[in-house]
């Protein structure tokens, strides 16, 4: 007999073949009637495979009664309700590690498309601009410091990639690690001190709006915010003000509050680089989420334990 597993939304082509080979998979997502479903199989269900923005509440935690393991497409868990799959004992697995290089690679883009004016100089050449003249000048990103917002896997890939770029780093989050990089306890110094500030701390309760007016104007005029962590940790209408009114330089945003919903504010902004949350969307790292999405739950299932539980 196969486990029964319920998929809350698709995922990549070789994710569903995995798991149809191993498990009776369920698919929350193609029916309209959802308690109908969840009342029909839900007491046999042993497993939820879901994704970083999908998530897992505990109602639907409390649907399952047989609850094992929650597998998540993504290294960010702030969607699953991680305090009731505690209490309900259910293990949560995510895919750390495999996806920091381009997630790292994304803030990069973003911190060179904002600082150089990447969509800017295409749109100059595309509009024929450039045959009546040069384009303005635009910021090196050399010497200059780049204050990271959560040192954690991949905020220290981004910092070694930035490094190479000559740039000084700076890094604030709950403890001093030991690293050769500045240490901030408080985020509005550090944001006062950078040039440019990148988020890539978790999501959740514990990091709401960590991103406020204070340390937005802490980054100020000439300053550049970067988000590749998550929309919750920025006060958003607090960015769109700062931006609108020149209190903070430019952003470079991979992740929103209510996506797919971006402020329409931010679509006329020259100084703006907007992503649709597609830090880790490459063919490789996100097959390789996959691959250990599936490997986690198989182990489980063949009585070994989870390879990344969170
Ligand atoms: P990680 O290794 O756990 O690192 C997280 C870092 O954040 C740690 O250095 C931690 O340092 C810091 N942090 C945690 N809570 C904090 C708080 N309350 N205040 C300040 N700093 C805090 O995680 P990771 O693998 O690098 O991933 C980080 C996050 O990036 C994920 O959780 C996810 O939300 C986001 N992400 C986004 C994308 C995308 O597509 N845009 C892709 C992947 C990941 P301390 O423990 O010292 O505080
Ligand atoms: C994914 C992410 O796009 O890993 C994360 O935390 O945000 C991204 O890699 C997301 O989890 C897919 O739903």
């Amino acid at each position: 007999m196969k486990p029964e597993l319920i998929m809350v939304g698709p995922m990549m082509p070789h994710v569903m073949e995995a798991l149809d080979s191993d498990f009776t998979v369920h698919r929350l997502w193609e029916v309209s009637d959802k308690k109908a479903l969840l009342d029909e199989v839900g007491s046999q269900v042993r497993a939820i495979a879901t994704s970083g923005h999908l998530g897992a509440s505990a109602e639907l935690m409390d649907a399952l009664p047989k609850l094992e393991i929650i597998g998540c497409y993504g290294v960010g868990v702030d969607a699953i309700d991680l305090p009731h799959a505690a209490k309900r004992q259910v293990i949560v697995t995510n895919t750390p590690d495999v996806l920091n290089d381009d997630v790292a690679n994304m803030a990069i883009a973003l911190l060179l498309a904002t600082s150089r004016e990447i969509v800017n100089g295409d749109r100059y050449v595309r509009e024929g601009k450039w045959l009546k003249g040069a384009m303005h000048l635009t910021r090196s990103i050399r010497g200059r410091t780049l204050g990271i917002l959560g040192l954690g896997r991949i905020g220290k890939d981004i910092a070694r990639k930035a490094e190479a770029f000559g740039m000084e780093i700076a890094y604030h989050g709950r403890a001093k690690q030991d690293v050769p990089y500045r240490y901030y306890a408080d985020l509005v110094e550090m944001a006062g001190d950078s040039d440019y500030l990148v988020a890539i701390c978790p999501g959740g309760p514990a990091t709401d709006k960590i991103v406020n007016r204070a340390v937005l104007d802490a980054i100020g005029p000439n300053g550049v915010f970067i988000n590749v962590a998550r929309g919750s940790v920025v006060d958003e209408p607090a960015l769109v003000a700062a931006l609108e009114e020149g209190r903070l330089g430019g952003a470079g945003l991979d992740v929103f509050a209510e996506e797919p919903k971006v402020p329409e504010a931010l679509f006329k902004m020259e100084q703006v680089v907007l992503q649709p949350h597609a830090a880790s969307a490459t063919h490789e790292t996100r097959r390789a989420m996959g691959d250990l999405v599936v490997d986690n739950l198989r182990a489980h299932f063949a009585g070994k334990p989870a390879l990344t539980p969170v």
